[in-house]
């Protein structure tokens, strides 16, 4: 460690005499091992307990990914450590969790295991001083949750259910988050919001939704006055996607879509509700066909993906701006004032290169006007293939770790339908 500390403050010494800024800092270097030295100690203390034949399981999503977790569970001041193993010697492949703690010698020992609701540990999360954590097993289709309550030396289930969708927010206003459970419940949808109350006890709120549910394809929170509220995209039997905004007041759940505004926001699969501009404030998009695909089966055609948002009052849908969306290159073009109704587009099904058209349905072929026209062609590819679209006339304006985004001007730059750098830069989101 000394020799390596050595190397790096020569490197660091060499870097500053080459006046760049060096990101790193000793803190850093020497935290490091500390962090190390203290999980190693609480391995040790889950192996004089649970015996060597364990396997470590680490939570494949949320904020805590390791397979120990610290986190004051009992409000005492002092982290406790969670850990996630199966037993190798044991048929059952459910996880256990143990409980470890700290001694008054400063010494890691196993206080409780008991035996967790799946093989596999999806996130953990922390209401309080509840831990939640949300399992999965391969022989069961739904996911499993439990709320747990440590004291006493007992790590207690105060909450258990199924699971699709397992987050929190401050879906009240109230300043702390509150736990969001959604099942899919008979033909249709179980809403669940757990709230920790003033004196350490909870309320499980809940709110049947009966729409045919065949999935929930998706779930974001997103502001919503001075709260979040949570957007399910949920899978109707016709294949298509309707959105559900959900949040608690007044001591009850509100779904201010249901019946009515929902079915507005009916629209084929895979068009997910999301903040794409980072706003805060969550956008539900809405398709239209695009000049030209007015007939085209529903799904195939090339669609104007108008983004609304819910408004303020709940009662309606608000039009924010209206985009060609790529999904399979995984961006969003807003279309600027002059574009809505004046452009059409195709889209080159091998490549995903897309050709946007001017359309004016006035002009008179016979009379020598042009009805349509290519004016801009937006590509994308990975970084490697920069070099053969730059030749070929493209010039790239975004890009992210796997790809590259061109675009190529086909008409008289003149023409006032042409978009500029600075306008595609300004309407381009990239979305995945
Ligand atoms: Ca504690
Ligand atoms: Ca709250
Ligand atoms: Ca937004």
């Amino acid at each position: 460690m000394r020799k390596l500390l050595a190397i790096l403050l020569a490197f660091a010494a060499l870097s500053l005499s080459g006046c760049r800024a060096i990101t790193f800092s000793i803190d850093d270097l020497l935290s490091a091992p500390k962090v190390a030295d203290e999980q190693t100690a609480i391995y040790q203390a889950l192996i004089e307990s649970a015996g060597r034949g364990i396997a470590l399981v680490y939570p494949r999503g949320g904020d805590y990914r390791s397979a120990f977790v610290q986190y004051d569970i009992d409000g005492d001041g002092e982290e406790e450590a969670l850990a996630f193993y199966t037993v190798s010697s044991l048929t059952d492949s459910n996880v256990k969790i143990a409980v470890l703690d700290r001694g008054s010698d400063g010494k890691w020992r196993s206080q409780y295991e008991l035996a967790g609701a799946g093989s596999s540990v999806e996130r953990v999360m922390f209401s309080g001083k509840d831990t939640v954590i949300g399992y999965s097993a391969q022989e069961y289709e739904e996911n499993a949750v439990r709320m747990y309550r440590y004291g006493g030396g007992i790590l207690e289930p105060i909450y258990e259910g199924t699971y699709s969708v397992l987050d929190m927010a401050d879906v009240d206003g109230c300043g702390s988050e509150e736990i969001t459970v959604v099942r899919r419940s008979g033909l249709g949808l179980e809403i669940e919001m757990l709230k920790t109350e003033q004196d350490g006890s909870y309320t499980a709120y809940g709110l049947q939704l009966e729409e045919s549910a065949a999935a929930i394809s998706g779930s974001v929170f997103g502001d919503y006055s001075d709260r979040k509220a949570l957007y399910l995209d949920v899978s109707t039997e016709s294949g298509g996607l309707v959105t559900e905004a959900l949040y608690l007041s007044g001591g009850e759940i509100v779904c201010p879509t249901a019946g009515g505004l929902s079915m507005q926001t009916q629209r084929p699969a895979g068009y997910l509700s999301l903040d794409y501009d980072g706003d805060g404030t969550v956008e539900i998009p809405v398709l239209t066909p695009f000049t030209g695909y007015e007939q085209a089966p529903w799904g195939e055609g090339e669609y104007c993906t108008n983004w609304f948002r819910l408004s303020d009052d709940g009662s309606s849908l608000e039009l924010k701006s209206m985009s060609y969306t790529n999904l399979r290159d995984g961006y969003i073009l807003t279309l600027p004032n002059r574009w809505q109704n004046m452009v059409t587009v195709s889209r080159d099904q091998s490549t995903g290169e897309v050709m946007f058209y001017s359309f004016d349905s006035s002009a008179d072929p016979e009379a020598g006007q042009t009805v349509s026209e290519a004016i801009m062609s937006f590509a994308a590819s990975e970084p490697s293939a920069a070099a053969s679209y730059e030749e070929a006339g493209y010039t790239a304006f975004a890009k992210t770790e796997l790809r590259s985004f061109y675009v190529k001007t086909l008409a008289d730059p003149d023409m006032p339908l042409i978009l500029t750098m600075d306008e595609i830069k300004d309407n381009f989101y990239i979305i995945s």
